[in-house]
């Protein structure tokens, strides 16, 4: 590689962290969709690495109430490398998904750069669900239930990664969208404060309101920004393509919103892509739409306006 890319695609074909098939098939819809043409078009140096594919570990036995642990651990090994890779030779990785377990490598790789360079690491969680189920906790052992817990430190699993990774505080992790939440997730959320900014905050306040708090948190910490946006954030209705539909969801201008207010902050440091299933989507509408947020993310715009102070 003679000249670093700004963008780094990094394919997950993961599935087995979701309970079914078809988010393997993400990563080669995102880019049938114009993942990578879309940021080109925008005059970025894309670089995708194509698609992750690990052996199921071998040091890891199967868990019943963390399904296919061998084969996410693996992948989390996996991802984890090669986020950090990325983000430590001045790229900005995103992660093709692949279902949402994908997150415990690309945030813990995130964590790992931060730690070196010395600042916080904080998380934007775009979500119908909080992802913080613990395997114990957890009613239907899904691991891509149970990221959040995973890379702040609170899920007991077996040695994924190495025992001083460093964690992501819960304080630095904000989800916005959130209508899905389990019994003992949701104590689990109050007791570890993280930032919950539900569908009904978000009808109340609107979402740019809530953005411009979120990113002003960001900016006085001086911290990193990482942004992981399941396609059940938006509403069924916007983006059929995914397994875990709850209704009420973000509309597409509210998602686009989000991203233009991210692009304009210029604090993003790294992307997941995560939950399409390009099986129950209609005709490639979920894939595209999810392209055209990372557009937006990454500078696609309306029209030209003056920057206003966030
Ligand atoms: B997703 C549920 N809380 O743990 C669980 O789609 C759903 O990555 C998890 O947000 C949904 O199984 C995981 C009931
Ligand atoms: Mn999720
Ligand atoms: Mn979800
Ligand atoms: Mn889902």
């Amino acid at each position: 590689m003679s000249k670093t890319s700004d963008i780094t695609l990094i394919g997950v074909p993961l599935e087995e962290g979701s309970g079914r098939g078809g988010c393997a098939m993400g990563p080669a819809a995102l880019r049938i969709a114009g993942i990578s043409q879309a940021m080109i078009d925008l005059g970025y140096i894309v670089e995708d690495r194509g698609d992750l594919r690990p052996a199921p570990a071998t040091d890891l036995e199967e868990l019943p109430k963390a399904k296919k642990l061998p084969v996410v651990a693996a992948f989390t090994r996996a991802i984890e490398q090669e986020t950090y890779s990325a983000v430590a030779r001045g790229s900005v990785p995103v992660l093709l998904g692949g279902d949402h377990s994908l997150s415990m490598g690309s945030v813990s790789g995130m964590a790992r750069h931060a730690q070196e360079v010395g600042r916080p690491l904080f998380v934007l969680w775009l979500d119908a669900h909080s992802d913080f189920n613990a395997p114990e906790t957890s009613p239907s052992g899904n691991i891509h239930g149970m990221p959040v817990a995973f890379f702040c430190g609170r899920a007991e699993f077996a040695p994924i990664l190495p025992s001083n990774r460093p964690l992501v505080d819960p304080r630095h992790v904000y989800q916005v969208g959130i209508r899905s939440v389990d019994d003992e997730e949701r104590r689990a959320i109050r007791e570890n404060a993280v930032n919950v900014f539900d569908m009904r905050a978000i009808d109340e306040e609107g979402i740019g309101a809530i953005l411009r708090r979120v990113l002003n948190d960001v900016r006085q910490a001086n911290a990193l920004l990482h942004v992981s946006l399941d396609v059940d954030f938006l509403d069924p209705d916007v983006a059929p393509g995914v397994g875990t539909t709850v209704p009420g969801g973000a509309t597409f201008r509210e998602a686009h919103l989000i991203m233009e207010l991210l692009h304009d902050s210029g604090l993003v440091s790294s992307l997941d892509l995560v939950e399409l299933n390009p099986f129950l989507d209609d005709r490639g509408r979920s894939a595209r739409i999810m392209v055209d947020l990372a557009a937006s993310l990454f500078g696609k715009h309306i029209l030209d306006r003056p920057t206003r102070a966030a």
